[in-house]
């Protein structure tokens, strides 16, 4: 892999390198440092420190006799061995991470008191773990399922965990019916089938009963789904917060996070080969970017409502299937995030993150939201499980930089040392340490909002959570042609695979009708169902009519086509220097050019120069990158006409919408037709045009000429 920015920090020097960026993460790394291992200079030993001098050989009673159960060396090494799996999430099992850090952008006193939001000086390092939902820690990264993002903030207060997806809303409101939920969506229990997806039976079935589903399961089949990246996807914090500033006034919020590289996706079909072309697309994609020194931002935004306009919604804001559309309240920015250091080990990192929503700092705080509650529960009991017991904060990518010490003591995996003989409080035998600190402006102890609760004990759905279309509608009809098109695709592969009618039928009939009629058609003409019937559900529909901000298209990004990873397909006889003019067009632009020759021997140009390939055409395939260029060159132009693997390579790009640039004669052996981002030849003026089309992320014009074509 070519490293385009040749100064950027390489992981290996991570600990001791002190870019800006990198200084920032100090505290953190300070931290965690007195915990990591480097074995470079020393000698292998026991786990007890006796050093080994033979690793090759269990000892035995001469050189073929039995082996000896007296060898402590082997035993110990084999029993570690034995124990080296941990239960993996039971949700978001696939997952990947790194360090970074935030910085507000200002003081935000007047909405909240958290230290880390007071201060545009001040860094607080991050750790960020994305997922997928449904599969197992092994299956393939762009699945069409929902991505967690969660974030741990290590603030001097304490940690802060935003523990948010990609999409805003969830599919229940209530957190006792997500057993239920994870039970449909995971793999059928008699086969275990299917890993990472929720086209089958059980999950259609839960879904096309449970009504308050039907928002989610929209944003589940639309291109939010398949990112193009990890750093190409909002967050949000789905439920509604609190947060309270010095005087003890509250705000209603909900979190976002828009990524400076804007929100893209890749197709269906993408996303389908590249499952089995590269099950770690995402992972691979997160780490070059941050080896290369391209860090992912996201910009940390709030939606702010002020406690008196709880009510002024059509919607309720302690209802998780809803949002507040953008339109009726923007999100206001409050700082950044930067994500600059991969991990050093997986496991210790990623695989043993923790986290909580309930891990939050005086001034955040929660509502009154019935599945936020519940997971405030359900988070720290299956740590105690995964993790082997309470102590789990111990573990060094868990452990706050601030301070921590409390009367909690010993159980499974304790590593503090505790002094003094008072593990209880009051006491006057340690002096009455540690002691409570109480609540106040700054550094005070953690004080609950004080929200005034007068009612019975029920077991029963405020009937302001009943409306399950309205927001669904809204979305549906936000989405630009293409994006609708997607969803109606997505529906209709996904119903496909499900092996009972009524399924579907209850599927299309009864939620996808009351969403909208024309999705429902199209759908049911799809799977070959009679024509809907409009849906029986009243549906009042949204305050508003439609909702820009929830069209991805309305999210281009920032940066240009900084971090795009672009093919540059060459062979034999190539103009090395139209190679040399093209890479360094898109070098100039930060993107991240790669060679790619027939093979992965080095490609001979027309004037004789070696040019080594970063990979084969095979080995990394169309589907790999977000735009492709051919350089002049008679001979190599020719090899690839004739060349099955270059014709495919071009036409599978072509068919995915990627940004082209080709030369003439292999336009006209592939019977193409230029467009806005199919071009041709090796100019500054075909050059600024690609980039152009890579900014636009797909040729989205092209869509209806790229069906015709088999690829
Ligand atoms: Fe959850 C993990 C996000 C509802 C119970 N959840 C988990 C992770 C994310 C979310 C991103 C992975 C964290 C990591 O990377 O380690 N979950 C959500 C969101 C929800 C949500 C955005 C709704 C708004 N979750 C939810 C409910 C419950 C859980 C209602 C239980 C009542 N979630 C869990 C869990 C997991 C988890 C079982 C599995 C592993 C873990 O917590 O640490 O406790």
């Amino acid at each position: 892999m070519p490293s385009k920015n040749k100064d950027a920090p390489k992981h290996s020097e991570a600990a001791g390198t002190q870019t800006p960026d990198r200084a920032n993460t100090n505290a953190k790394l300070q931290s965690l440092e007195a915990d990591r291992s480097d074995a470079t200079g020393q000698a292998l030993r026991t786990n007890q420190g006796v050093r080994i001098s033979d690793n090759q050989n269990t000892l035995k009673a001469g050189d073929r006799g039995p082996s000896l159960l007296e060898d402590f060396i082997m035993r110990e090494k084999i029993t570690h061995f034995d124990h080296e799996r941990i239960p993996e999430r039971i949700v978001h099992a696939r997952g990947t991470g790194a360090h970074g850090y935030f910085q507000s952008y200002g003081c935000h006193a007047e909405l909240t008191k958290a230290g880390f939001l007071q201060d545009p000086k001040k860094i607080t390092p991050v750790f960020v773990r994305f997922s997928t939902v449904q599969g197992p820690r092994g299956s393939g990264d762009t699945v069409r399922d929902v991505r967690g993002f969660a974030v741990k903030f290590y603030t001097d207060e304490g940690n802060f965990d935003l523990v948010g997806n990609n999409m805003p809303v969830f599919f229940i409101q209530d957190a006792i019916k997500f057993p239920d939920f994870v039970h449909a969506v995971k793999p059928e229990p008699h086969n275990e089938i299917p890993t990472g997806g929720s086209a089958h039976d059980t999950f259609w079935d839960f879904v096309s009963l449970v009504p308050e589903s039907a928002h989610m399961v929209v944003w589940a089949m639309s291109d939010r789904a398949i990112p193009r990246s990890l750093r190409m996807m909002e967050g949000f914090g789905v439920h509604t917060f609190r947060l309270v500033n010095a005087e003890g006034v509250a705000h209603f919020v909900k979190f976002h996070w828009k990524p400076s590289e804007g929100v893209h996706s890749v197709l269906w079909d993408e996303a389908q080969k590249l499952a089995g072309k590269d099950t770690d697309y995402h992972r691979r994609d997160l780490w070059e970017a941050i080896e290369t020194g391209d860090y992912p931002e996201w910009e940390l935004g709030v939606q702010i409502v002020p406690e008196a306009d709880e009510h002024k919604f059509d919607f309720d804001l302690l209802d998780p299937t809803k949002i507040i559309p953008e339109e009726l309240v923007p999100v206001t920015p409050l700082g950044k995030m930067v994500l600059n250091r991969n991990p050093d080990n997986f496991f210790s990192e990623v695989e043993q993150i923790a986290f909580c929503p309930g891990h939050i700092v005086p001034g955040i705080d929660f509502t009154n939201d019935p599945l936020l509650q519940g997971r405030l529960f359900s988070y720290t009991d299956t740590q105690i499980s995964r993790l082997g017991g309470p102590n789990f904060h111990q573990i060094p990518i868990n452990r706050p930089v601030a301070p921590n010490h409390n009367n909690q003591r010993d159980a499974m995996h304790q590593h503090i040392v505790h002094k003094g003989r008072a593990a209880y409080e009051p006491n006057s035998i340690d002096g009455g340490w540690p002691k409570e600190t109480p609540p106040g402006p700054r550094d005070g102890g953690f004080e609950t909002y004080q929200e005034r609760v007068d009612a019975h004990k029920i077991r029963q759905r405020s009937d302001s959570f009943g409306d399950h279309f309205s927001q669904a509608r809204l979305f549906f009809q936000s989405m630009s042609p293409t994006e609708q098109q997607h969803i109606i695709k997505a529906y209709s592969f996904e119903l496909g695979k499900v092996e009972r009618e009524h399924i579907r039928a209850r599927q299309v009939n009864e939620i996808l009708a009351n969403i909208d009629l024309k999705l429902a058609a199209a759908v049911a003409e799809n799977l070959g169902l009679p024509a809907p019937k409009a849906g029986t559900v009243k549906v009042k529909g949204s305050q508003l009519a439609e909702s820009p901000a929830l069209s991805q298209m309305n999210h281009p990004g920032k940066v240009g086509i900084k971090g795009r990873k672009i093919a540059v397909l060459i062979a034999n006889g190539v103009d090395a220097a139209s190679v040399d003019k093209m890479v360094k067009a898109l070098e100039a632009q930060s993107a991240r050019p790669m060679l790619l020759g027939p093979t992965s021997a080095p490609v001979k140009a027309a004037d004789g120069t070696q040019l080594p390939v970063d990979a084969s055409m095979e080995g990394m395939p169309s589907i790999m990158f977000d735009g492709i260029v051919v350089p002049a060159g008679k001979a190599s132009t020719d090899a690839m006409a004739a060349s099955g693997l270059a014709k495919h390579f071009l036409l599978e790009g072509y068919k995915h919408l990627k940004a082209m640039v080709l030369t003439q004669e292999l336009l006209a052996t592939l019977g193409l037709k230029e467009d806005k981002g199919l071009l041709t030849g090796d100019d500054q003026k075909a050059m600024d045009a690609f980039v152009k089309a890579v900014e636009g992320h797909r040729v989205w014009e092209r869509e209806a000429a790229a069906e015709a074509v088999p690829a």
